[in-house]
């Protein structure tokens, strides 16, 4: 008798460090769609024994709302230094401890260098990694309907008539208003980084005009709609739309998918890696972030999402079609004249929301 409820005790024990074990070994990730190697969380699972729970968005606004609600549950994400900017200030997100950080050491330091208008002295945040927003089209959809358009440009996207000749064939634009109104401002020559009321008026008279040739404002279908030719344009993010052209050849069925990063010049955007300073499991996390900026890691990353990593280190491993496309990496002079458009500050995040709440119903 004594025995057994000795050994029952024991068990109960056995069984309450056993659920405190497996509380600590969970790290909860919430990253963009198709922005990771499958690989890595399980190379991750096995190295450190800490089981990940992976969960996805497609645009920077689906995640600050979640941010700015509190108590996500999140331990890991991923926002756009646009977002993380204004993400700081509302105090969303924890200091990271570079103690437990030894593979920040890879990062690139001009990159780590640009980052700090968003994050100043790089304490909140790791880049992950960086690239544009440029059009995927149909070669041959587009040449057919658009004979004689410069591809090159953003007239073949922002320009009403040449997107009218497009929409029997399918438009995507992503779902992003703070990406978008800069490019459009940029396209018609003003500051893209403006806040004043006036000059987003401006963007939002010209989304109208595009309005009835978009058949969808979505940030993450276009990879697949490009891929298997249900789009034959869509304004959209560089990493997705270099998968959606190898897709398209790996299915073998005649799709030809371009990117075009346009002459007049585009947003470059960084992604990075933080902790939000309510997340349950921060070792967890700190864990996560230092597997991602192995230079080993960083790198199988890139070459899957064909992204540009911001690890210097990992530059040497990557793909050499990867490492020499003037899409991922561009030429210094193309590099120039890429914009990095600053934070919104609140007010004005609100008057884009609303903006684009009216483009999008305005038919
Ligand atoms: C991945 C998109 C990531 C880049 N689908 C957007 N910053």
């Amino acid at each position: 008798m004594r025995r057994s409820i000795r050994s029952s005790l024991a068990l109960a024990l056995v069984g309450l460090l056993g659920t405190a074990f497996a509380g600590e070994q969970v790290v909860n990730v919430y990253n963009w769609s198709d922005y990771i190697d499958p690989q890595v969380l399980e190379d991750f699972q096995k190295e450190t024994g800490i089981k990940v729970v992976y969960d996805v968005y497609d645009g920077n606004e689906i995640l600050e709302t979640k941010l700015l609600a509190g108590s996500s549950g999140y331990d890991v994400v991923v926002p756009s230094g646009y977002f993380l900017r204004r993400q700081i200030d509302a105090g969303v997100f924890a200091r990271l401890d570079r103690s437990r950080l030894p593979n920040f050491a890879a990062l690139s330091p001009q990159i780590n260098q640009a980052v700090t208008r968003y994050d100043p002295d790089n304490a909140h945040s790791a880049t992950y990694m960086w690239g544009t927003v440029g059009i995927g089209y149909n070669v041959d959809a587009v040449k057919k309907r658009l004979p004689d358009a410069p591809l090159d440009s953003w007239q073949l996207a922002l320009d009403p008539a040449r997107l009218a000749a497009l929409k029997d064939c399918g438009v995507h634009m992503l779902d992003a208003p703070a990406e978008i109104i800069p490019i459009v401002l940029n396209y018609l020559g003003e500051n893209p980084s403006s806040t004043d009321p006036k000059v987003i008026a401006k963007a939002e008279e010209h989304l109208k005009k595009l309005r009835p040739y978009v058949k969808k404002f979505h940030s993450q279908e276009y990879l697949n709609g490009l891929a298997n030719g249900d789009v034959c344009l869509a304004i959209g993010y560089s990493g997705d739309i270099l998968q959606a052209r190898n897709r398209a050849k790996e299915a073998g069925r005649g799709v030809d998918v371009a990117y075009t990063l346009p002459r007049e010049g585009t947003l470059m955007w960084f992604d990075l890696l933080a902790i939000p300073a309510d997340a349950p499991h921060k070792d967890a996390a700190l864990a996560f972030i230092n597997f991602m900026l192995k230079p080993e890691t960083a790198a199988k990353n890139s070459n899957f999402v064909r992204y540009a990593t911001a690890n210097q280190g990992a530059l040497p491993l990557l793909d050499p079609t990867l490492r020499n496309d003037p899409a991922v990496f561009p030429a210094p002079e193309v590099q120039a004249k890429l914009f990095v458009p600053d934070a919104y500050p609140p007010k004005t995040q609100q008057l884009v929301t609303r903006t684009w709440t009216k483009v999008k119903s305005a038919l």
